[in-house]
């Protein structure tokens, strides 16, 4: 069966790019493949986080996760700092990694731009990303554009290590939406932005935002001249990102939505869309909130790292063994 492995950071409330970006399609990979789905703390703490925020949010990603509709049953939920074989790998993988390779990476110079201090961690944090994912045999790692770059380093590094040791990682694969499929969900207040959970409250929405306040942010959302609602990613960058999130929460075409409110404006075609913008997320913030009882999500997460920990701990002695590293006796 095809493995399949992706992450989140707890690095603020989720929003709506990171659900039709990603989650959504963790939800469907589950029946189609083996899942492991992480929230990634390790990655977090490479810019500074507040302790008690990290805690909390750590907790609420996964219970969103499970709210989306993921199930634990099925696809393997975890932290990523449970199991420290990532940790682990990443310092091994570091170590035939170039600094040149890693001083390409664009998040890594939009992240540090305008900070006073950078952490090594953030620099080296494409490393620990493919750490992940190498130590699953994963085949495709659902992400959003914005993640590309970082697939690519990861499988140079599989595929350099495999060159100089022999056979040791599989070399996965991306999934990655087209633009006009969800890939890139751009800001509401700058649509040449993506939509980023670190971004300012009115630029997104958030999972478990309420309906007025979803409302709100959609009617103030920026549009383009002119009112014909119309989908031309060079003219009317705004409007045509939101007929994407119409698109992907009604199941209607672009097409179907461009007839429907083409000549009607833009404040009927914004209404529409708070509605079913709502109507989307109300099953999942519906459920997010039954998922009340203590020690239910810790339970999830505690089996999670279990499973997790067993392929893990394969991958790596495999590496290790490659490496020369002697093994403890046990
Ligand atoms: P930050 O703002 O802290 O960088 P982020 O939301 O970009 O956070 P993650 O939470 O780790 O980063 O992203 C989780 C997943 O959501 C990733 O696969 C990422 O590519 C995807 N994603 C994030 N933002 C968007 C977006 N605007 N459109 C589509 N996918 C997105
Ligand atoms: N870097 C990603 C989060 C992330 C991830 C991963 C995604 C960390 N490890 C492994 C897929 C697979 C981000 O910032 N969105």
């Amino acid at each position: 069966m095809k493995r399949v492995f992706s992450g989140v950071q707890p690095s603020g409330e989720l929003t709506l790019g990171n659900y039709l970006g990603a989650i959504r399609n963790f939800v469907s990979f589950q029946h189609e493949a083996e899942c492991f789905f992480c929230v990634v703390d390790l990655h977090a703490i490479t810019v500074p986080q507040d302790p008690e925020d990290l805690y909390r949010r750590t907790l609420d990603i996964a219970r969103l996760f499970i709210a989306s509709g993921i199930d634990p049953d099925i696809a393997t939920v975890f932290v990523q700092s449970h199991v420290s074989a990532h940790a682990e790998l990443s310092w091994l993988l570091e170590c035939n990694t170039y600094i040149g390779e890693l001083r390409r990476m664009t998040q890594f110079k939009e992240k540090s731009e305008g900070r006073e201090t950078v952490s090594a961690g953030l620099f080296t944090y494409p490393v620990l990303m493919a750490a992940d994912i190498l130590l699953y045999d994963t085949d495709e790692v659902p992400v959003g554009e914005d993640q590309k770059q970082h697939l690519e380093l990861t499988r140079d590094l599989a595929q350099r290590i495999n060159q100089r040791f022999g056979p040791v990682f599989k070399v996965p694969e991306p999934y990655i939406p087209p633009k006009d499929s969800g890939g890139r969900i751009m800001s509401l207040t700058d649509p040449t932005k993506k939509m980023a959970k670190s971004g300012d409250d009115r630029s997104s929405i958030a999972l478990l935002d309420s309906p007025s306040v979803i409302a709100k942010k959609i009617k103030g959302a920026v549009t383009d001249s002119g009112r014909e609602v119309r989908y031309d990613v060079e003219e009317k960058p705004a409007i045509s990102n939101l007929m994407v999130i119409y698109s992907l929460c009604s199941g209607d075409s672009l097409e179907t939505i461009a007839d429907r409110y083409g000549a009607s404006g833009y404040g009927k075609f914004k209404a529409d869309l708070a509605d079913v913008v709502i109507s989307t997320l109300e099953p999942i913030q519906k459920r997010y909130q039954e998922l009340t009882e203590p020690g239910v999500i810790e339970e999830i997460l505690a089996q999670g790292a279990q499973r997790a920990e067993r392929t893990a701990q394969v991958v790596l002695n495999r590496f290790r063994e490659k490496l020369g590293l002697v093994p403890r006796r046990s």
